[in-house]
């Protein structure tokens, strides 16, 4: 809580074009808590490094994550945006954390051992740490609430876990904040391979929805699909691929999973894969009108991230030098 308010606290990696995992997983609820909660969204360009970028994409990512925020429906006014680097007590607070963060906790992390395998050429310390930053991300702002797709509760359970170590130590520091996962923990599947997460950093882009594909590309994306030999729209053990479309379908249309049976019965795959398609691109064209419009305007962009940053950086502020005073740090 802040100021007798509660906190609700997320963040994106600019790692990529975003997907509608992202969108349907994490960003699209962020405006939900705009009204009840002090909310902060940040782009989390510190946590994109522990994998190789290529520095003029990421930075033209920056803006765009930015971009996105805002033509998703995050108003500037009432939510605080802003960039990870920009306020530099989450990187010291990160440092702090790591020293409340056991070796093994972080050895049992899915997402580092996925990431691991994936940039075998590259196993960071970053890669390994990267809870501990998510850990002062979280923490700085006195969070009660962190809206993420299911893929991200363990970090946010590893968070709860190092604030009531801390706490433990030196009580009163942190909140002990509660991961949200969006309806029936879902988490959207890749096209391609319906047992992998959809992942912006997919180098198979056929099995990824960016947000900002256009109609065509997404309804030819849907239609390759990977799905099954049997040609009945049901939601069932063994059927990924389907299961994984009717989600979607779902997420888009509000329609539960018997409802979008009913609607599919004696319909094949195919035309139910080209629902699938104009109901996600119909749902995007908003959106996707929405950002080219901010994203043409840099120096409204540039001012919305200072802005945020100024207001992140008074909050972040107090819990470090908090956090710096009950370890025994000498303050000048
Ligand atoms: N497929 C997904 N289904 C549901 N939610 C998802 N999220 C990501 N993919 C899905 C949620 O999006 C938020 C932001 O994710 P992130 O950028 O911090 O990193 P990530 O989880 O590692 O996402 P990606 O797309 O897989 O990125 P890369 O490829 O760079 O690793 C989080 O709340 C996440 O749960």
């Amino acid at each position: 809580m802040l100021n007798d308010q509660l906190v609700s606290y997320s963040g994106v990696q600019p790692s990529g074009n975003l997907t509608i995992g992202n969108y349907l997983g994490a960003i699209k609820n962020f405006s939900l808590y705009s009204e009840k909660y002090k909310t902060f969204y940040c782009v989390v360009d510190e946590h994109a490094i522990t994998v190789r970028q290529v520095p003029a994409e990421l930075r033209r990512r920056t803006y765009e994550t930015l971009a996105l925020y805002i033509a998703c429906g995050l108003d500037p006014e009432k939510n605080t945006l802003y960039v990870q680097s920009h306020v530099h007590e989450h990187a010291e607070l990160a440092w702090i954390l790591n020293c409340f963060t056991m070796f093994g906790e972080l050895s049992r992390m899915t997402q580092f051992k996925d990431k691991s395998s994936k940039h075998s050429d590259n196993i960071n310390a970053g890669l390994f740490t990267y809870p501990a930053l998510m850990a002062a991300d979280i923490l700085l702002y006195q969070t009660d609430v962190v809206p993420v797709g299911i893929d991200q509760k363990q970090h946010v359970e590893l968070c709860r876990d190092i604030a009531e170590r801390f706490n433990q130590i030196h009580p009163d520091t942190f909140t002990v904040p509660d991961p949200i996962i969006n309806k029936s923990g879902m988490k959207i599947m890749s096209l391609a391979d319906p047992t992998k997460k959809m992942s912006k950093s997919d180098e198979n882009t056929n099995a990824v929805v960016y947000i900002l594909d256009d109609k065509d590309t997404i309804i030819r994306k849907f239609k390759r699909a990977v799905t099954d030999s049997d040609t009945c729209v049901s939601f069932a053990e063994g059927k990924d691929g389907i299961n994984n479309l009717m989600t979607i379908y779902s997420c888009f249309t509000g329609k539960t999973m018997e409802e979008i049976e009913k609607e599919f019965e004696g319909h094949g795959y195919g035309d139910f894969k080209l629902a699938v398609g104009e109901a996600c691109a119909a749902a995007l064209a908003p959106v996707q009108q929405k950002y080219k419009e901010i994203l043409a305007d840099k120096s409204y962009l540039e001012a919305q991230m200072k802005k945020g940053a100024e207001e992140a950086s008074y909050y972040a502020r107090r819990t470090l030098g908090k956090v710096q005073k009950k370890l025994g740090f000498v303050k000048l």
